[in-house]
């Protein structure tokens, strides 16, 4: 029995158990200690580590093959606008798109909903009209389109979230309208784990002829994903999450969608022409990437989806859902800790409040040893307001995490209650 074996049954057994020795050894960061303990770092959610060929990708393309994209015709210039080219497919691949010119590179998550808002949801929306969300969004899927309704004379209209952390998907339909011009839901909720009906609440929503945006922050880093299968409209993740750095991200687009948006920032590379009467603009998705992008940044994204698919989607899943379950039943004996967020099938994103105990010091206290998690509302205030809580404790996984990790939480748990007073 290898020591990364789970405990608790994976649901999807086959996939093999990873290798998470050789994995880590990918990682450097993993070798720091803080605070003198080993680092625990259970806060992927919010931010993945690098591997080494992230890191290495990144560092060969400064070295060697550096230059600015689509403008250049030398040698470096080529090189630079091959690779940067050769990320979005790569991207395109990933997520199963039918065609890298459906892939708009962006900052991240953030940027992406932003863009879908400004363009497809300026044309769209009208007095009146109304952009259907659920009330686990995360900030950057809900104030954007808050802008949009503000501008354009709309309405947010809310999916309730019931109390095991799914969506209620009869009042889904409902909500459904005749004035529902887009919906926008996270495929994985970054504070309940839960994941979402995606292809049900496309279907639904095309059914009355309405689009999908879907948030897939928390998806894909750690679950297979294909746009194609979901038949959503618009998809948006970011690297940063997905074990790529930061700065980039990117934006699924439906062709048909994509090439009837207008531009949102002007600037270089989008043009066609431009004189100072009247502009005129690149298809998509050069239209939507004004001025130099992140073309490192695309290439160590490239990097990261290549370490992910050699890993495997789906046994990363399978991995994270065992350390999922181990910690769960670790905390569920720890008196005063009580889990937010208990949907079938839920990923591995554990979050927790510690009665008496606000989430803030519970995150200290394990800091102080070495247990690296997240606390406070993560984003999602319409979400903690939902569970009558200001904040909580948030263990996320990934795929360099041990079972002992799983414990280590449990172990700091009982520090936590220890020194606020069992
Ligand atoms: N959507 C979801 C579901 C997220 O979890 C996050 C970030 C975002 C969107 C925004 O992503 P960004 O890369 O554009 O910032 N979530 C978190 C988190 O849970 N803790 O820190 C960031």
């Amino acid at each position: 029995m290898s020591p990364e074996r789970p405990i608790a049954t994976a649901p999807r057994p086959a996939a093999p158990p990873l290798d998470v020795g050789r994995i880590r050894a990918d990682f450097p960061i993993l070798e720091r200690r803080v605070h003198g303990k080993p680092l625990v770092y259970l806060d992927s959610a919010a931010s993945a580590q690098k591997p080494r060929p992230v890191l290495d990708a990144m560092d060969r393309a400064y070295e060697t093959s550096y230059a600015n994209v689509h403008r250049g015709v030398h040698r470096l210039a080529e090189e630079a606008t091959k690779a940067y080219e050769g990320a979005r497919l790569r991207v395109a691949r990933f997520l199963g798109a039918g065609d890298a010119s459906e892939i708009v590179f962006v900052r991240g998550t953030t940027e992406g909903i932003n863009l879908v808002a400004r363009t497809y949801g300026a044309r769209h929306l009208g007095p009146g009209d109304e952009v259907l969300l659920t009330g686990m969004e995360h900030h950057s899927n809900i104030v954007p389109w808050q802008f949009l309704c503000e501008r354009k004379g709309g309405h947010l209209r809310v999916v309730p979230v019931l109390d095991d952390g799914t969506l209620d998907l009869e009042a889904y339909e409902r909500l459904l309208g005749e004035r529902t011009r887009i919906v926008a839901v996270s495929h994985v909720s970054n504070v309940l784990g839960t994941v979402n009906p995606i292809r049900e609440i496309v279907a639904a929503a095309h059914r009355r002829g309405v689009p999908v945006l879907v948030d897939g922050a928390q998806a894909v880093p750690r679950m297979p994903v294909d746009v194609r299968a979901l038949d959503c409209d618009f998809y948006v993740f970011s690297g940063h999450k997905a074990y790529g750095p930061t700065g980039i991200g990117a934006l699924y687009g439906k062709a048909s969608l994509l090439g009837a948006m207008p531009p949102w920032q002007g600037g270089g590379e989008m043009i066609l022409s431009v004189t100072f009467e009247k502009s005129t603009f690149k298809p998509a998705p050069h239209r939507f990437e004004a001025g130099t992008p992140d073309i490192v940044g695309a290439i160590g994204l490239g990097a990261a989806l290549d370490y992910l698919e050699g890993i495997g989607l789906e046994a990363i899943d399978a991995h994270e859902r065992s350390l999922l379950a181990r910690a769960t039943e670790a905390i569920a004996s720890i008196p005063r800790v009580r889990v937010l967020g208990t949907a079938p099938g839920k990923a591995g994103v554990l979050s927790f409040v510690v009665e008496g105990v606000h989430a803030h010091d519970v995150g200290t206290v394990l800091d102080l040893q070495g247990i690296a998690v997240r606390a406070g509302h993560h984003c999602a205030q319409p979400l903690m307001d939902r569970f009558g809580v200001p904040a909580t404790a948030r263990a996320s996984f990934g795929l360099y995490n041990l079972p002992e990790e799983a414990d280590a939480l449990a172990e700091g748990l009982r520090k936590v209650i220890e020194v606020f007073g069992g």
